[in-house]
């Protein structure tokens, strides 16, 4: 009995760990590779990498970049990836389709924008009437209304993205546009700021802590 008992443990806890090793020490999101530059257009300034981005409450309910067989269909998430490899001394643009609602920054400094070309980002949003609007700005308004931030510690880069507004019609989405110098070649953390790790011990764990969801790498090569 006590055999069968020892077996059975070291079997349940050799899987569990085989389970961590594949699902979180050796899962890497794939990169994606900047696409080359283009011309001003719009409110687009001239450009030598752009990377279109998309924020979901949830993996499951992706509108611009499904990603089918995840592993965490619940989490918050950046997608299509959260590795991006981008050319060193250039400006690389990010377009953000931002479709979560509001969670709130813990720290109200992170509301501002920092080490964006220009000092604002562009955004289209929905007003408190569920009409669309858009404009250039430096900070939100209320940091209780962002729905993750956007931040390369190492280069300065802290761009908070507004939360849908609740009067906006539904599959909607605020599309935020902000540009940024890289300079020398390295690999860069990025992560969000707002603790937006529903479920988790202060919002912090779960897509927080796991690559491929709220944090990853800026690969400057
Ligand atoms: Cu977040």
């Amino acid at each position: 009995m006590r055999l069968v008992v020892l077996v059975l443990s070291v079997g349940v806890l050799s899987a569990l760990l085989a389970s961590f090793i594949t699902n979180f020490v050796v899962r890497t999101p794939p990169p994606l590779t900047a696409s080359p530059a283009r011309l001003a257009q719009g409110n687009l300034p001239a450009q030598n990498a752009f990377i279109h981005l998309e924020t979901v409450a949830s993996v499951d309910s992706a509108i611009t970049f499904p990603r089918p067989n995840d592993p965490h269909p619940s989490w918050v998430s950046y997608l299509p990836t959260t590795i991006f490899k981008v050319p060193a001394n250039s400006v690389v643009t990010l377009q953000i389709d931002q479709e979560d609602t509001p969670s709130g920054l813990r720290n109200p400094l992170w509301a501002v924008a920092q080490g964006i070309v220009g000092g604002t980002y562009h955004e289209t949003y929905f007003d408190d009437k569920g009409n669309p609007q858009q404009g250039d700005f430096s900070a939100l308004t209320d940091p209780a209304s962002a729905a993750h931030t956007f931040a390369i510690p190492d280069l300065g880069v802290f761009v908070p993205l507004e939360g849908l507004n609740a009067a906006a019609p539904g599959g909607s989405m605020n599309v935020i546009t902000f540009s940024f110098k890289t300079g020398k070649p390295g690999i860069y953390h990025w992560q969000c700021f707002v603790p937006c790790g529903a479920g988790s011990i202060y919002g912090n764990g779960g897509p927080m802590q796991t690559l491929g969801y709220m944090a990853g790498f800026l690969v400057v090569q």
